[in-house]
């Protein structure tokens, strides 16, 4: 066995081989194509991410550290003390050091996280500036929550944070399935605090996703390296190109990798013909406006408790509770 205390307590439901070659033999057969988006973070798409987060055009992540350190004191008066803080997709753990310095006395910090890379790095650096909080990850998609590990000192209350617009990566009905399953986690004295991208400028939005520098293509083919290496696929990344756009009835940015020409993959023994110009299906980004949002919560037997927006709507955090 490992020496390591954080390996020893990692409940690990990384998804396999065989569960990720099924799911992608499926999303090939379907028309239009589609591949699921949570196969983007391995770990160089992890690192991809947070380089895109860096990007001038991509404002997501700016307007949400600006605005959660800015209302803070007020989520924390919400929260009262003594709060197990559980965290979806957590990624590099910027936020979370936000929001463990801004609550009362935090009891436990589980991420859940698909990635394991970006999971241990993370709660590496946090274990070493937050000693008083006992750290319990878990390596899951959060979609499939297993049972979470419970803390050895009771907490008053759970704080489910699922910051990042990451729910706008599921349709309104896989949005509302992962509400409840919250809703279901937290408890009667829970609270959910939500980051979501609202609706505004298309151009200011489709620029987000098709940033100069080029990160966010590089990020969305990796997605084919990594089913490659992982499963022994044969795609072509030079005969795929990413294309990125905002559909405004659906608000939503709809990601795809489009066939360069004719071509055929093989997938575990299976071929695949993909005609020029067909687009397979790779990611939605969903926009949000507050009665929308306030809808879904409330199917999902959530009320908003509090909302605040960023300057220009350029992005928003809801306090939901049951
Ligand atoms: C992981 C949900 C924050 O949809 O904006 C960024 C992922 N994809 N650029 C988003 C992503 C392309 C991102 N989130």
């Amino acid at each position: 066995g490992s020496a390591d205390p954080l390996l020893e307590g990692l409940v690990d439901h990384r998804p396999d081989r065989a569960t990720i070659t099924a799911d992608v033999l499926a999303g090939l057969s379907a028309r239009p194509r589609a591949l699921p988006s949570k196969y983007f973070y391995d770990a160089r798409g992890s690192a991809l991410f947070e380089c895109i987060t860096r990007q001038p055009e991509y404002y997501l992540t700016r307007a949400e550290l600006e605005l959660l350190s800015r209302v803070l004191p007020e989520i924390a008066a919400h929260a009262g003390p003594r709060v197990r803080v559980v965290e979806y997709g957590s990624g590099s753990g910027r936020k979370t050091r936000l929001l463990l310095q801004g609550l009362d006395d935090v009891v436990a910090y589980t991420p859940v996280e698909i990635s394991r890379t970006a999971l241990l790095d993370s709660i590496r650096a946090l274990a070493v500036d937050f000693p008083a909080v006992e750290m319990l990850p878990v390596c899951a998609d959060f979609t499939a929550l297993p049972a979470l590990p419970p803390p050895r000192r009771a907490a008053r209350r759970t704080l489910l944070f699922f910051p990042g617009s990451t729910l706008g990566n599921f349709t309104e009905a896989a949005a509302v399935a992962i509400l409840r399953g919250m809703r279901q986690a937290m408890g009667e004295e829970g609270l959910a605090l939500i980051g979501i991208d609202l609706d505004k400028d298309p151009g200011l939005i489709e620029a987000a996703y098709n940033d100069a520098a080029g990160v966010t293509a590089d990020f969305t083919l990796n997605l084919l390296a990594r089913l490659n290496r992982e499963i022994g696929s044969d795609f072509d990344l030079s005969c795929f190109a990413h294309r990125a756009r905002y559909v405004v009835p659906w608000r939503r940015i709809e990601t795809s990798l489009v066939s360069r020409r004719a071509q055929v993959v093989h997938v575990a023994g299976h071929a695949f013909a993909f005609e020029h110009g067909e687009a397979m299906h790779v990611e939605y980004s969903h926009k949000y406006d507050d009665a929308q949002f306030a809808a879904m919560a409330a199917t999902a037997g959530l009320r908003v408790a509090a909302a605040w927006d960023a300057p220009a709507r350029m992005f928003g955090l809801r306090l939901l509770r049951p």
